[in-house]
């Protein structure tokens, strides 16, 4: 058992030892299917390099340019930063496509930092927190229900967020494993209650080839604060989302580009924190 405490966190957080975290993580836990067809894998692959070519010949674009990008390219990988950049700018478009015909509660992107078979905490839970952990106590607290309302017992809902640094256990040193980080399990109504710390905004770390781009681009690194959410129940569909607080400066310009209006809490000030209500729908499995 390690002694962590909450000023220990991310002290030497580089872009390099996460985007590696984060990497290896995605290599272990999703393994890549090979079943796509040969005809969609050349019509895919045609129409994002035909995409490229146009762009080069549109802008003109010099063998300067060409070679930067090509060292950039280079460095992505060498930064570990592949499941970074994908996750932040391409995503949530996967997302948008992948709900289009869902009824239940809105979803959004799943990013980089998730890890399966978090901590069992019951259906009353507190998630794991360092001696001294910084934060806004937060209670989050709902109901999982079908679309026809029918509440889902035994419904199971996977929680992780950042600290109030914006570092996440697993990617950034110093963290205990599993902190801020829990499997939740619905009670025989659905219900669930969470006792937490708000999160702090998440800024894409400036010192890899992520941030060199957003720097060379004039554009900025946050994201709003956010909890990560997964939630399932046998028959059901599994949803991925994220929730948001109000008046969050980066609401409206997410650089991940995941916020929904749908996704933005309502909390209430209460003794010694905040406590705030979100139910989740989910859709049947078998829908057509
Ligand atoms: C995050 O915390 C995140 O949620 C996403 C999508 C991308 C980078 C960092
Ligand atoms: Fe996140």
């Amino acid at each position: 058992m390690t002694t962590a405490t909450a000023t220990d966190s991310g002290a030497t957080a580089t872009a390099a030892a996460s985007g590696a975290n984060a990497t290896q993580r995605f290599t272990t836990d999703k393994a890549m299917s090979a079943s796509t067809p040969p005809g969609r894998v050349s019509m895919l692959a045609r129409e994002v390099l035909d995409a490229v070519h146009r762009t080069v010949r549109e802008h003109k674009v010099t063998y300067e340019e060409y070679n930067a990008l090509k060292a950039w390219l280079i460095s992505v990988g060498q930064d570990g930063e592949w499941p970074l950049f994908l996750d932040v700018w391409v995503e949530h478009v996967v997302e948008e496509v992948a709900s289009e015909n869902r009824d239940g509660s809105k979803g959004t992107i799943e990013g980089p930092y998730y890890v399966p078979g978090a901590p069992e905490l019951g259906s009353d839970a507190v998630l794991p927190t360092r001696d001294g952990e910084q934060g806004t106590p937060l209670v989050f607290q709902g109901q999982v229900t079908g679309v026809d309302g029918s509440p889902l017992p035994g419904a199971v809902i996977e929680i992780w967020h950042a600290d109030a640094d914006g570092f996440y256990s697993q990617f950034a040193p110093g963290i205990p494993e599993w902190n801020l980080r829990g499997t939740v399990t619905a009670d025989d109504q659905g219900h669930f209650r969470i006792r937490t710390l708000k999160p702090a905004p998440y800024q894409i770390p400036t010192d890899g080839a992520c941030g060199k781009l957003i720097s060379a681009a004039g554009w900025h690194p946050w994201r709003p604060a956010h909890l990560h959410l997964k939630v399932g129940a046998t028959g059901h569909e599994q949803i991925t989302t994220q929730l948001y607080f109000p008046g969050d400066a980066h609401n409206d310009d997410d650089v991940a580009s995941a916020v929904k209006p749908e996704l933005v809490l309502d909390p209430r000030d209460v003794d010694g924190g905040q406590e705030v209500t979100y139910d989740f729908v989910l859709d049947r499995a078998d829908r057509v």
